[in-house]
């Protein structure tokens, strides 16, 4: 390989590094995250101790599961005992508390369908999501092997050795496609566009939800789906028992839900909704590094397989409930959630089949919408959830871990420089590596790899959180950022601080450097450091050296590998495609990434 001039950072406008190209149009699935081929999703998998078992086993096991059921629930139907406890608790409320005689009001039903709208976006952009890194675990270190959920096979082992940044298997080829009527855009390692999709959708979700909570509670409607009486229990027993003998209980929801749709809502409404909504929120770096919950059971993998299970819990509440509405008087059924009146007009099931072929357009939409129109997903998603973000951005890192929190598995992501300055430099152990440091500053200035070591030192043990969903602990050292900029002093129009990659970005044909702003008042926490040892030894190729950025407030995406040099700027919109880092250029993230 010829030691081109365009291979060198040396003398050059560090701007030139980037890849101009606007790329506003069309994804390129071939080229796409440097042309990784489409592999997909495998129906997931369960660990039962050293045992992987296929979740298809799931459907004999229900059915022969109902089959018992329906059995058993009949044989029990024919004892007096039976007889008696089902005429004590019939199953509906109305044995033990008022009905609700006040309809289904406008707001509940459209509520309801507002529900079903954002929840199918919410659900299928959720699985985009875990597909990005389709393992589940409950330790913080997410060791291959340790998963109890999968949807691709293990970690190669002859690729998990971090002193082989040649074979290293990454996060990224660890990522699987799933089908574009099923994840929303379905291709591999769409993360960032799923995200918008997720986050927007879901504080509708909470907006729709949090309405809901303060009408259900003023109207007096709240009394359908809040137990009322222990009473509950015993109703939902014989609910179940009727149900399951296929001789159902008398269907009298316009105004009394039986125990077990009662309690089935509460824990949907009450339980389910928040506890997803805190889960999520458990996953974020900004709170975890606040508050240093990614330690112990609120740790990030825990939180990511509650918030994995609600989707569980959610799907199976859809389905049963769906089912139920169909077999227990359909029409009558859908007057009350279309009309809100207990009637048995037709006009319910007309505007229910024309509301379900609007969510059929919607669904088949979506993936395509995305992959046609990514930057417009990206800017709407910005607009709707960007504030929230910045407003996370507000808190100070500060948690640490101890020595025995440091996984003993760190997963790698990127793809490592290819240049052959790189490879000069790293022969001669970085004696003639030169940080630059210029742009909006008094003084721009070189460092050596020896200056740099000579600065003062700072170590920290903290989590990375892969925005692709697996974390890692490991011990930091390294040289503040504050220390750097205390050198260059920073001009007052100076907002951003660019860290540039001696590595190229992962799409073909090349397309730049790697690079990514961070905010400048981020850059003077504490926390921020240029690391040059992890875990007390020297940084290895695989994990950034000669240095790599630890910004504690966001994701992992965000901390720049192989660092060649920092520029600040007063705003990022003339670098590379303007977003603010090669991948909210080229994947369509965001440039704040506290969650
Ligand atoms: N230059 C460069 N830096 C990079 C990347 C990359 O592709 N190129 N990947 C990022 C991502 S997505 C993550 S999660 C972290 C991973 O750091 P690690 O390999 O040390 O775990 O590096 C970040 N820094
Ligand atoms: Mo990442």
């Amino acid at each position: 390989m010829s030691d081109s001039a365009e291979n060198s950072s040396r003398g050059r406008r560090l701007e030139d590094l980037l890849d101009q190209s606007r790329l506003d149009g069309r994804i390129d699935i071939d080229t796409w995250a440097g042309g990784i081929s489409q592999d997909n999703a495998q129906v997931p998998s369960v660990r039962i101790g050293r045992r992987w078992f296929s979740s298809l086993w799931l459907l004999p096991i229900t059915i022969a599961g109902l089959i018992v059921a329906i059995a058993l629930a009949q044989h029990l139907r024919q004892y007096e005992w039976m007889h008696s406890f089902i005429e004590s608790y019939p199953g509906t409320s109305a044995s033990y508390a008022p009905a609700v005689d006040t309809g289904f009001p406008a707001w509940l039903r459209w509520q309801h369908l507002f529900n079903i709208v954002f929840m199918m976006f919410l659900i299928r952009a959720g699985l985009q999501i875990l597909a990005d890194h389709p393992r589940l675990y409950l330790n913080a270190g997410s060791r291959p092997g340790t998963e109890w959920l999968r949807l691709r096979d293990a970690v190669p082992e002859d690729r998990m050795d971090p002193e082989n940044a040649a074979t290293a298997w990454t996060a990224k080829d660890d990522s699987v496609a799933l089908p574009k009527w099923l994840g929303i855009p379905g291709f591999r390692h769409s993360i960032g566009l799923a995200r918008w999709w997720h986050f927007s959708l879901d504080l509708f979700w909470l907006v729709n939800g949090i309405v809901f909570y303060v009408l259900l509670f003023s109207t007096g409607q709240w009394r359908r789906i809040v137990p009322r009486s222990w009473d509950v229990f015993p109703n939902a027993v014989s609910t179940a028992v009727q149900y399951a003998s296929l001789d159902f209980p008398a269907n009298e929801g316009f105004t009394n839900y039986n125990g077990l749709q009662i309690l089935a809502y509460f824990a949907t409404v009450f339980v389910a909704a928040p506890l997803a909504f805190v889960t999520g929120l458990l996953q974020a770096p900004s709170i975890a590094a606040r508050f240093g919950f990614g330690r112990g059971v609120l740790n990030r993998q825990v939180a990511r397989s509650l918030h994995f299970t609600i989707l569980l819990w959610m799907i199976f509440f859809i389905l049963v409930h769906t089912t139920m509405v169909f077999v227990t008087g359909f029409v009558g059924n859908l007057n009350h959630i279309v009309l809100g009146t207990e009637t048995e007009s037709y006009w319910a099931l007309a505007i229910y089949v024309a509301v379900m072929l609007v969510l059929a357009v919607l669904w088949v939409g979506a993936s395509p919408l995305t992959i046609r129109h990514p930057r417009i997903v990206q800017r709407s998603g910005r607009a709707v959830v960007g504030w929230v973000k910045s407003f996370m951005e507000w808190s100070h890192p500060k948690a640490i871990y101890d020595e025995k929190d440091i996984s003993p598995f760190f997963w790698p992501n990127g793809d490592r420089p290819r240049s052959d300055e790189y490879r000069r430099l790293q022969a001669d152990d970085w004696k003639n590596y030169e940080l630059r440091v210029e742009g909006l500053v008094e003084k721009p200035i070189t460092l050596s790899y020896a200056g740099i070591l000579a600065l003062p030192k700072t170590e920290q043990i903290t989590q990375h959180y892969c925005i692709q969903g697996w974390s890692g602990i490991a011990k930091w050292g390294g040289v503040r950022v504050s220390e750097i900029l205390d050198l260059v002093r920073p001009l007052p129009e100076a907002k951003w601080v660019v860290f540039y990659s001696f590595a190229d970005g992962p799409a073909t044909p090349g397309t730049g450097r790697y690079y990514d702003c961070h905010r400048l008042a981020h850059m003077r926490e504490p926390m921020a450091i240029l690391a040059y040892e992890m875990n007390g030894r020297r940084l290895n190729e695989l994990h950034g050296a000669p240095l790599r950025l630890r910004n504690e407030l966001e994701l992992g995406f965000k901390q720049v590998k192989w660092i060649a040099a920092i520029e600040l700027v007063h705003d990022f919109a003339h670098l590379g495609a303007g977003q603010g880092g090669y991948n909210e250029d080229r994947e369509f993230f965001g440039y704040r990434m506290p969650i």
